[in-house]
């Protein structure tokens, strides 16, 4: 029996041994599938403090059911640790690690390299490797293969690479990893028959593409399909600006198309891991084949400018009122990159925090989901890790509070906020979420976005 066969004899019996390399919101919520599907899991992750949590039942990943964790841990069906070297009886390694851009927006392939590094040494015959983290078209054989068949294994024979993007929307009450179907791509035939026989046994619906760079771009696709549609939108909100007509109606009214239309809205710009990210994997790779993708860089113009295009209505605003931004106080509803998650990630808050920052104003914010951030630094706006750096905490949404503001902006629209109680304590609201549309107008100025 071959190697191939091998593998898919042990799928088959869920006899195999899966690694699941970074246990964030993609590798924990996929660690718990793969066990519920009868596999023993073993967790690679840096930060002990993930390590300890997993390995004591507690789960930290929204999407994760608590129970369900605690469970699997208990029953040995899953631990987590820092040592590649628990991995060397393992049959499968999926790596779920961050795929950041840098500073200067290049791909940051420096968490994908470590997690190389630590399967390398320990990759034997019979043997599946598949890539999880959204990366530029042809990481996977240009990037993975060689540093797997370095050592003399020989690709689709005696070790298997594939691409199969996530699709974690974090959040979704409806599509978690379980159900949302799963494309596939292969290094080779050999190579997609073993990464589809091992993903069947774990979620419902596998989609095979031909290759591993065809995955690649499918994922890249879907999430440049957003960002563009959103800069769309964001520069139609710009329009209706100039026009003086109320975006959020045009958007609604055009929703009701029920055929060849699918609505976006417009915001303070895109947050997230991915969203903001992803397109510009694709503009790089393709830069190297002297193609300009035009179309992202477009909406990554107009999605980056969404936070200083906020800040410009507020100044507007305060200016028809003969008022500088300069001493104004800001209170920001929402810190978070979308509705009711905690995550601050790229969030355009951050940005909106630091421009208002810039021109004098006094900034506070309230997050239901974030009890406090890294304080922002002025340079880059982005909230930074550094232990030296402050850090400014969520104030408590109450009359009194709200009374003190002169500006209150909704850039996030969480749906456990006391919206009516905002409209009537607070004095101007610019809503750059639509968040109050379904709230009776209270005693507060409201101006939309
Ligand atoms: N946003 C808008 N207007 C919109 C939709 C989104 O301004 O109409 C903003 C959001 O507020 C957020 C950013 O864009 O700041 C990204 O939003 P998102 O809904 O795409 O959320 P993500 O990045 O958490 O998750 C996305 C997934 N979302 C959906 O499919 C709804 C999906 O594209 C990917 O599975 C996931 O990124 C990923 O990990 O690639």
């Amino acid at each position: 029996m071959n190697y191939k066969e091998q593998l898919l004899q042990k799928f088959q019996k869920r006899e195999a041994v899966i690694g699941v390399i970074g246990l964030g919101y993609v590798g924990l919520p996929l660690a718990v599938e793969t066990a519920k599907a009868g596999y023993q899991v073993i967790g690679i992750e840096v930060d002990p403090k993930k390590i300890d949590a997993v390995n004591a039942g507690k789960n930290y990943i929204l999407d994760v059911n608590d129970a369900e964790l605690a469970e699997l841990v208990k029953a040995g069906k899953i631990r987590a640790t820092n040592d590649y070297n628990e991995l060397k009886n393992a049959d499968v390694a999926a790596i779920t690690v961050p795929t950041p851009l840098n500073k200067s927006g290049d791909p940051d392939m420096t968490y994908v390299d470590q997690a190389l590094k630590g399967i390398v040494p320990i990759v034997h015959p019979g043997f599946l490797v598949t890539l999880e983290s959204t990366t530029y078209p042809g990481t996977t054989n240009e990037l993975m293969v060689p540093a797997l068949t370095k050592g003399g294994l020989t690709i689709g024979v005696d070790v298997f690479a594939a691409f199969s993007p996530e699709r974690v929307d974090p959040g979704n009450p409806v599509y978690n990893t379980k159900n949302t179907p799963k494309v596939v791509g292969g290094s080779t035939p050999a190579c997609l028959e073993v990464a589809g026989d091992f993903y069947e046994t774990v979620i419902a619906n596998i989609v095979r593409v031909n290759s591993a760079t065809a995955a690649e771009m499918v994922k890249l696709y879907e999430n440049t399909f957003r960002a563009i549609n959103i800069g769309l939108v964001n520069e139609l909100a710009m329009m209706c600006n100039v026009l003086k007509v109320d975006v959020w109606e045009i958007v609604r009214a055009a929703a009701t198309k029920p055929f060849g239309f699918m609505p976006f809205w417009p915001g303070p710009g895109i947050g997230g891991h991915c969203i903001p990210l992803d397109p510009s994997y694709l503009s790089w790779k393709l830069r190297f084949h002297g193609y300009r993708a035009r179309f992202i860089e477009l909406a990554v113009d107009i999605n980056s400018h969404m936070p200083e295009f906020v800040v410009n209505r507020v100044i507007a605003l305060l200016n028809e009122e003969e008022r500088s931004i300069k001493g104004t106080k800001v209170l920001l509803l929402g810190m978070a990159y979308k509705r009711d998650i905690d995550d601050v990630r790229e969030s355009p808050a951050l940005d909106v925090l630091a421009i208002l920052r810039r021109h004098g104003a006094k900034v506070d914010y309230h997050d239901p989901h974030i009890p406090k951030i890294k304080d922002v630094d002025d340079h880059d706006h982005v909230a930074v890790d550094d232990e030296k750096v402050p850090e400014i905490h969520s104030v408590p949404l109450t009359p009194e509070n709200l009374a003190k503001y002169d500006v209150v902006i909704v850039t996030t629209d969480h749906t456990g906020i006391d919206y009516p109680m905002v409209l009537e304590h607070a004095k101007l609201v610019f809503d750059a979420r639509n968040a109050m549309v379904k709230y009776p107008v209270g005693k507060a100025k409201v101006v939309k976005l």
